[in-house]
């Protein structure tokens, strides 16, 4: 018999849900191949549930490669994986300045064409981005859904903003003169009161804005005066990280694929 329609869609929404979980796990396994030298001594791990196959991935090679690796964490859950899987947790307050990790990989919640990522969707991202810069090589794994042409297209739940919460009501302020459409103060776990508090004591505010322009992007040039609000992802990250109370923001990015002054922010790739 045929069976109802509610069982049909169930069916189509648990296949979806496995070919997302495949195509995370086959991404971060073949990242892994490609970008973890057997001499690699230095490794940040990042945050979100794509990692979890990228430490998978890692703990399957065994201790013959492993035992010789030291593993830095992009905040408390990256902490636990690397704990839980065995590998040898180290800190990035530990790096010592003229040393480079040789490699850290990471999730992402959307990558453009130019590898600009937002990420802060698992409130993690100013520890990534540290984690991130502090790397030779940064290289991002996620699955399907998270590519686009514009950054804001797929993700759009805004640009993820670390703040002092004290400084909150007015970013805000400052971000609504931005164009940003109805920005708001991330709230706890459902269950828990209040707002959502980072690794680091902070706040997370989350600003949509309209789909951000490539740098360089002769789109931008040619849709001049945009409308407010239109930001190239450059432009948009200059203004954002200025903000008083603004400790970190969820764009990754970086001017034609120069690295910028920091360190790398952007990916030398990215896995799907
Ligand atoms: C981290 O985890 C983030 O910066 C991003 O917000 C999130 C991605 O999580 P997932 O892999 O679960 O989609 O990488």
């Amino acid at each position: 018999s045929t069976p109802p329609s509610s069982c049909t869609m169930a069916t189509t929404a648990e296949q979806q849900a496995q070919l997302v979980e495949t195509s995370k796990r086959l991404a971060a396994f073949q990242a892994v191949k490609d970008y973890l030298k057997p001499e690699y001594t230095r490794i940040g791990i990042g945050s979100g549930s794509t990692v979890v196959y990228v430490v998978e991935a890692i703990a399957a090679l065994g201790p013959a490669v492993t035992s010789t690796m030291a593993f830095y964490p992009t905040g408390a859950q990256s902490e636990e994986l690397i704990e839980a899987a065995g590998l040898r947790l180290q800190y990035i307050s530990k790096l010592p300045a003229d040393q480079q990790l040789d490699v850290a990989f990471d999730g992402a919640d959307e990558v453009d064409d130019d590898l600009n990522l937002i990420k802060g969707g698992g409130a993690c991202l100013w520890q990534e981005k540290i984690v991130a810069a502090s790397a030779r090589q940064f290289v991002c794994v996620a699955d399907f859904r998270k590519l686009s042409s514009r950054l804001g297209t797929a993700w759009k739940k805004g640009i993820p903003i670390e703040v002092l919460p004290m400084a909150a009501p007015r970013v805000l302020g400052e971000l609504r003169r931005l164009g940003s459409l109805d920005p708001c103060i991330r709230p706890g776990l459902p269950g828990k009161a209040g707002a959502c508090v980072t690794d680091n004591g902070m706040w997370i505010i989350d600003a949509p804005f309209p789909p951000l322009l490539l740098s360089g992007d002769a789109e931008a040039a040619a849709a001049d005066p945009r409308p407010v609000g239109t930001w190239t992802v450059d432009e948009l990250a200059d203004r954002l990280i200025k903000i008083p109370g603004v400790a970190e923001i969820g764009l990754f990015y970086g001017k034609n694929g120069l690295q910028v002054a920091s360190g790398a922010q952007k990916p030398v790739a990215a896995y799907f």
